[in-house]
């Protein structure tokens, strides 16, 4: 049997006339135009000499042939590493460098840098696609065949990679299997009920597991249509919800639309399910919503490693502040973060999990892989967390140093190295402190020289092209020392407590 992804997803489609995507720009793409389209992809890579196992690296505005792309890609036995459209040069030299793509697929606006820095990186083809279906991509396709056999593929062949950022220093590229991503999309689709009734709206990037996979996924194996917007933007999210039955956000998905006046129970009468994922919701928010819309919020609980491992009930009380429990064939426990001793029952401690979801490891950082997984297979998440006497999971923080802003991760390591290097910082830290619309705000500290002129525009403008704007504090404040404990350790909770009320 070929378990290629996108074998298996062609299987399930009973009607290739059904409208899979349709853009904001009114064009409709059915399953079949869908397959069609990912076959010229496909025989394009191939006679590019894209072998199984290749990686091909995409940086793209969010158009349906971008995503139809990820379904050539993985057809043609490739390995699709989508890359978040802020990020710079300077960040995707190391991602290119790192991972050896066969292909680059960039957008056509800046061209000319992705192909010099693709050329001295050894890369073999440096191709475009723009948002208007145009780009170098789209004209090697011109006389593609429409059809393609997906490549014969084994459960453990890898479909993806996705750069994690890692706590110190380098990000990690997380390797997906075929297997990976169609079992939790099937699991998905079952859990959440979604057919070939359901018309996903979907706002959220292409380059990250949530709207990639979750989103994608579960729509192609249900059979559903989606409505693709470009970009999260709450008055076009408000025009199209009353055509749709579902929707999938991040947690500013849903305060952004609470601030707007036409939010109301009749806008949502046709919705069945809003889910929320990726970033804490907050329990507020979540009672908010119920208030406005009589809908409650299924929030969900996973990783770019992991795919999705709780989930709210669909039937039963989706209880706020919780990401409810683990996922059929998804095993869950608390440890100990020291030792890995099993905790009990509303102790706190590590999430770990394991299942047919978690990851295949690191792309090339075996040790890292190795120190991230118990002896008997279990994947240590970072996150702490607690299941409660009803079997609900809490997420109660982190213990791997991580900002979440908006539903983007950012590793305050990497932010501090760049201030650390600029002339006159003497030291900085990074925290993560309550912001009312992005839930945390990136937000540095710097102890500074006493004769530097730095000051927080300076800062600012210093990072601009070095780190990818969503990585950029939002504010730079000085201080004379950084709060430190007896062990000479960053206290960095005094920080984010001092600046609570920065962004309210
Ligand atoms: C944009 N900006 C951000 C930001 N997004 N800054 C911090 N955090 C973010 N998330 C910058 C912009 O560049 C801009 O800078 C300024 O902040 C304000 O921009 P905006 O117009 O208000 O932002 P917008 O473009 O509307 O984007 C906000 C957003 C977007 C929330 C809609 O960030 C988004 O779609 N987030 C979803 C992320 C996601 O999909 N995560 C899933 C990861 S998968 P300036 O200076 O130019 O104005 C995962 C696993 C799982 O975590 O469990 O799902
Ligand atoms: P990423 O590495 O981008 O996949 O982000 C994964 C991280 O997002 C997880 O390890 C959690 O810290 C966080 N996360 C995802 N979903 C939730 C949620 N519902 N509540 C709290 N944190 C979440």
């Amino acid at each position: 049997m070929n378990h290629n992804l996108v074998s298996l997803v062609q299987a399930r489609v009973s009607d290739p006339s059904k409208t899979f995507i349709e853009a904001d720009d009114g064009r409709i793409f059915s399953y079949a135009d869908a397959f069609k389209l990912a076959a010229r992809f496909a025989n394009t890579l191939v006679r590019l000499g894209v072998q199984p196992g290749d990686r091909v690296a995409v940086q793209l505005d969010k158009s349906p042939e971008a995503l139809i792309l990820y379904l050539g890609v993985v057809a043609a036995g490739g390995v699709y590493l989508p890359l978040n459209v802020g990020y710079t040069l300077a960040e995707l030299e190391y991602f290119i460098g790192d991972a050896e793509p066969r292909v680059v697929v960039g957008r056509p606006k800046g061209a000319e840098e992705l192909d010099a820095l693709a050329a001295r990186l050894g890369v073999a083809h440096c191709l475009t696609l723009g948002g208007k279906a145009d780009g170098t991509l789209m004209d090697a396709i011109a006389g593609a065949a429409d059809s393609f056999t997906p490549i014969e593929r084994k459960p453990e062949d890898l479909a993806a990679i996705l750069y994690t950022s890692g706590t110190t220093g380098r990000s990690k590229g997380a390797m997906l299997s075929h297997a990976n991503l169609f079992s939790n999309a099937e699991t998905l689709q079952a859990y959440w009920r979604y057919t070939a009734k359901d018309v996903l709206l979907h706002a959220l990037p292409i380059f990250h597991t949530h709207g990639l996979f979750v989103a994608t996924n579960v729509v192609l194996l249900a059979g559903a249509s989606m409505l693709f917007l470009p970009k999260f933007d709450a008055d076009q999210v408000i025009k199209l919800l009353p055509r749709a039955t579902s929707m999938m956000g991040v947690p500013t998905f849903y305060v952004r639309l609470l601030e707007h006046p036409a939010l109301n129970k009749d806008l949502v009468k046709h919705i069945r399910l809003f889910i929320s994922g990726s970033a804490p919701l907050l329990a507020d928010t979540h009672r908010e919503w119920e208030g406005r819309t009589g809908h409650r919020i299924l929030e969900r609980y996973g990783m770019t490693e992991t795919n999705m491992n709780t989930s709210n009930p669909y039937d039963g009380e989706r209880i706020a502040g919780t990401v409810g429990f683990p996922l059929p064939g998804v095993s869950l426990r608390i440890a100990d973060p020291e030792n890995g001793t099993l905790l009990a029952t509303n102790d706190i401690g590590m999430i770990e999990v394991k299942g047919p979801n978690v990851f295949q490891g690191y792309w090339r950082m075996p040790e890292k892989t190795k120190a991230e997984f118990r002896d008997d297979g279990f994947f240590i998440t970072g996150d702490l967390g607690k299941v409660d006497d009803r079997g609900y999971v809490h997420i109660v923080g982190r213990g791997k140093d991580l900002i979440i802003s908006g539903g983007y991760n950012v590793y305050p390591k990497e932010v501090e190295t760049e201030i650390d290097g600029m002339p006159g910082v003497i030291e900085s830290a990074v925290v993560g402190v309550a912001h009312k619309d992005f839930g945390e705000g990136v937000t540095a500290v710097v102890v500074k020289d006493k004769a530097s002129p730095l000051d927080e525009a300076a800062v600012l403008k210093a990072l601009e092209g070095r780190l990818a704007k969503f990585k950029q504090p939002k504010r730079v404040i000085f201080m004379d020392d950084l709060p430190r404990n007896t062990m000479g350790k960053v206290q960095k909770n005094l920080l984010r407590d001092q600046f609570k009320d920065l962004y309210k």
